[in-house]
């Protein structure tokens, strides 16, 4: 799985180098749906609270909210890739979910307690073999 991470980075990499505005635009506006065997399933534009992260604790966009539905209660994962493919951080569990068939996870812009620096960065979340990424800014 590793491996197909590693893939799955350098396909991104090479998918927004140069166009990240566009490419964050049109994730944005794009609806797309994945769903796994168990049931895990996650859209990466409605599923997203906030493409733009602020990590300045003033409440507004201070972390990002992935919400899925997960009506089996699979054990889902998922972290945050710098450009280079380097782990920054795994996401944490997210509050409350609007629907008990839903679960979330939740990246608070910070590596270590420290915000990150501004940029793009890469979500990929897991559930068994299903795997969904997309992009995030930080800005600062
Ligand atoms: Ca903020």
């Amino acid at each position: 799985m590793k491996t197909a991470i590693k893939i799955l980075l350098a396909a991104i990499l090479i998918a927004t180098t140069g166009r990240v505005a566009n490419h964050v635009e049109a994730a944005a506006k794009k609806s797309t749906r994945v769903t796994g065997p168990n049931g895990f399933s996650f859209d990466s534009s409605s599923g997203v609270s906030n493409r733009f992260i602020t990590p300045n604790g003033d409440t507004f966009n201070d972390t990002v909210v992935f919400t899925f539905e997960n009506p089996r209660d699979s054990a889902v994962s998922g972290s945050i890739y710098d450009l280079k493919g380097a782990e920054v951080a795994r996401l944490t569990i997210g509050p409350t979910p609007p629907s008990v068939t839903q679960s979330t996870l939740e990246w608070d812009g910070r590596m270590g307690g420290q915000a990150v620096n501004g940029g793009l960065y890469i979500y990929v979340i897991l559930s068994e073999e299903t795997v969904v990424s997309g992009t995030l800014v930080v800005v600062r």
